[in-house]
């Protein structure tokens, strides 16, 4: 049988500016992002609900294959909660540190200055742990397919980076492997994959971070 066409409706959003203001808004832009950077010391001091909210609708508001957003966004606030994740992810970093990691990999780490500890999971207020949905289940129990699954979340966890660094958080990306852990102490679907754990807060006030430089436009881009 056919698909009947699909419904469309105007493109009521669009807002079409002069060059010249475009060029000054991707500069902002630009300007703001460039400004964000990851951070290991979180104060734990709370912040407003409502600004996780915004930012998972605006997650969620990302492009995904055939539009099945097969995403999901855990929010953990709970200390009790955020404990376990801290003792089962040292345990799983502290194999990845001492044998799992092959050298070359430490020696990609070691700018970064990472190692097994991983209090921020505690003192920070918030982590979101994004699990990808690798199919649905229907009504009957069967799987359905989701497609394009990791660019998918990878797209939508951009938007909210975005969104919580434009609103004046702090965020880390964080992702113990292997990370099954998170399905048992929180209780998701074994087909959902925990994808990564965004580490939310204000930073501490005696915040460093490394010093790292970002490649420039020549070297991440080619004029064809
Ligand atoms: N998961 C470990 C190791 C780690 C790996 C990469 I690639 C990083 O960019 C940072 C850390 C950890 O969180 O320490």
């Amino acid at each position: 049988m056919p698909h009947p066409p699909p419904e469309l409706e105007p493109l009521g959003s669009y807002r079409r500016f002069h060059d010249s203001e475009m060029i000054a808004r991707a500069r902002r832009f630009y300007e703001q992002i460039r400004g964000r950077r990851t951070v290991r010391d979180f104060s734990p001091e709370p912040f407003p609900e409502e600004i996780l909210e915004q930012a998972i609708l605006a997650a969620g508001s990302a492009p995904s294959g055939a539009n099945l957003q097969p995403w999901h966004f855990a929010i953990v606030r709970d200390p009790e909660i955020k404990h376990q994740i801290r003792v089962a992810a040292e345990h799983e970093e502290r194999e990845f540190y001492a044998h799992r990691a092959p050298p070359e990999w430490l020696a990609a780490l070691a700018p970064l200055g990472t190692d097994e500890r991983k209090p921020f999971l505690e003192i920070a207020p918030a982590l979101v742990v994004i699990f990808a949905r690798a199919y649905e289940v229907n009504a009957e129990g069967k799987p359905v397919k989701n497609y394009y699954v990791a660019e998918s979340v990878g797209i939508a966890t951009g938007f909210l980076i975005a969104s919580l660094h434009a609103a004046g958080l702090a965020t880390l990306t964080h992702t113990p492997s292997p990370m099954a852990f998170l399905n048992d102490i929180l209780g998701r679907p074994k087909h959902e994959r925990p994808y990564l754990i965004l580490v939310v807060g204000y930073p501490a006030s005696e915040a460093r971070v490394p010093k790292i430089t970002k490649k420039n436009f020549t070297e991440i881009a080619s004029l064809h």
